[in-house]
């Protein structure tokens, strides 16, 4: 189907503002790769001459898909498909998700995966009494063929009945056990990475990158996860929206 058909046939579908389904149906179009990173879209007059809708409304569409960090636009020379990958800092989403939305393919390849007593550092971050059981995640993690960045993940043991449930994704492991984190602290700092880390991502030694500690925590209050990710400095922005005070 080409991008036109799609668009039209959305266009044609459901009820609600226009702007929401031409939005809508232009995610769906990125989602399915039907646009792929780094397309340009086409102008918006055609846009909104070929759909029938005022410029007004294409620009609503697109000004929201530029908020959610699916689109860029660039002065004087249109309007793309993100190739970097913008995340939101104030959703608590999983990798797999947020490759999702893009149209990507999460997948990971282990570097470890093992049980063992908790370290008396995980035991502070995690809360849990010294001789607790923990699983330790380490893999790295691909958006299609291409490494966007290490994640280390320790989890304490009663949040999963058993390690082998983690598979594709760790957050859909902790949701089936009812233990997906539903608050999030998390810090960022800006690293270089040593030649091991950047052989693992396949960049060069010394490349930036960015550090990010997540620690994610049930709705009772207790701690579920500490993740160390370390993501490729050239293939994230992070975004975040920030109301002024009240
Ligand atoms: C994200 C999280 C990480 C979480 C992982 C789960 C950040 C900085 N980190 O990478 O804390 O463990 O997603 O992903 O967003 P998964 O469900 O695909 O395994």
């Amino acid at each position: 189907m080409s991008l036109a058909e799609h668009i039209s046939s959305a266009m044609g579908q459901g009820s609600g503002p226009l702007y929401q389904k031409l939005q809508d149906a232009l995610r769906r179009a990125i989602e399915s790769q039907l646009l792929k990173p780094l397309d340009a879209l086409p102008a918006e007059r055609d846009l909104a001459s070929d759909f029938g809708v005022s410029r007004i409304t294409v620009r609503k569409a697109l000004d929201g898909l530029v908020g959610e960090g699916l689109l860029t636009r660039r002065q004087g020379a249109g309007t793309f498909v993100a190739d970097r990958v913008e995340k939101q800092f104030s959703k608590l989403t999983s990798f797999t998700e947020d490759m999702a939305t893009r149209g990507r393919v999460a997948r990971s390849v282990w570097l470890n995966r093992s049980e063992g007593g908790v370290t008396p550092d995980e035991s502070l971050t995690l809360g849990l009494s010294p001789g607790s059981r923990v699983y330790r995640f380490g893999r790295i993690r691909y958006a299609d063929d291409m490494p966007m960045a290490l994640e280390y993940s320790t989890i304490p043991g009663f949040a999963l009945p058993r390690i082998e449930l983690v598979e594709a994704s760790l957050y859909a492991a902790l949701e089936a056990a009812r233990n997906r984190p539903v608050r999030a602290l998390q810090r960022l700092r800006a690293v270089l990475f040593d030649s091991e880390q950047a052989a693992l991502l396949e960049i060069e030694p010394g490349a930036p990158g960015l550090f990010i500690e997540r620690r994610g925590f049930a709705e009772d209050g207790r701690a579920i996860e500490v993740t160390h990710s370390w993501y490729r400095g050239d293939a994230y922005d992070f975004v975040a929206e920030l109301n002024a005070l009240a």
